[in-house]
């Protein structure tokens, strides 16, 4: 299984709000999405410093235009996002450090719709996320190279989700070691403002 609760009823609640696809993009697949993503990224140090931020050891890109099997591969994580809201033209990479890790968060409303999907390359991590009203409830999703996670609606307003560091790593009774691991990160947009105006 790719996923882990702190007790059924969590994972009877984020079913189909948290999810994870093993082998959405094949081998393939993965390697063309490096070879379009690796020289806007190689050129850019690693940033560590930015303690007060929600990630460490990172860098990171925005793109919006891809190649044939890269395009092919975004188009099919479309499919994971609602009807009528679908993902922004500019996705963000992040490319993780071994020593990297995203502390916990809830994406900005201001900036992030319902949907976040997620493809993961190179080194398998695990994603928690935990409840904010109640820290005690918690999901953890195994991240294998080449998968896909979504969190929508509860998974991604109600729980924070974070990568955990290496030396903390582990699916269970499973190490799950860190390399550097590059996301490529969906999102839609906000719904639109729909206070009216004043007068
Ligand atoms: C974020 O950028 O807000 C993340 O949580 C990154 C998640 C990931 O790397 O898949």
């Amino acid at each position: 299984p790719l996923l882990r609760a702190s007790a059924p009823a969590v994972e009877r609640r984020l079913r189909g709000s948290a999810l994870v696809r093993g082998g959405f993009v094949s081998p393939a697949e993965a390697a063309e999405l490096l070879r379009e993503l690796e020289p806007g990224l190689g050129r850019r140090p690693y940033q560590f410093d930015h303690w007060d931020g929600a990630i460490c050891g990172y860098r990171e890109t925005e793109r919006g235009r891809w190649g044939g099997a890269a395009g092919a591969v975004l188009r099919r994580v479309a499919a994971a996002f609602p009807p009528g809201r679908p993902p922004l033209g500019l996705v963000h990479v992040l490319d993780l450090h071994p020593r990297g890790f995203v502390r916990p968060h809830v994406d900005s409303v201001k900036f992030c719709g319902c949907t976040i999907a997620g493809l993961s390359l190179l080194s398998a991590a695990v994603m928690r996320l935990v409840s904010c009203r109640a820290p005690g409830e918690w999901l953890e999703l195994l991240l294998e190279p080449g998968s896909l996670y979504v969190l929508r609606d509860a998974a991604r307003y109600d729980f924070t989700h974070e990568i955990l560091r290496d030396e903390e790593s582990f699916f269970g009774g499973r190490r799950v070691p860190r390399g550097r691991r590059v996301s490529i990160i969906c999102r839609n947009a906000p719904p639109a403002d729909t206070t009216p105006a004043p007068p």
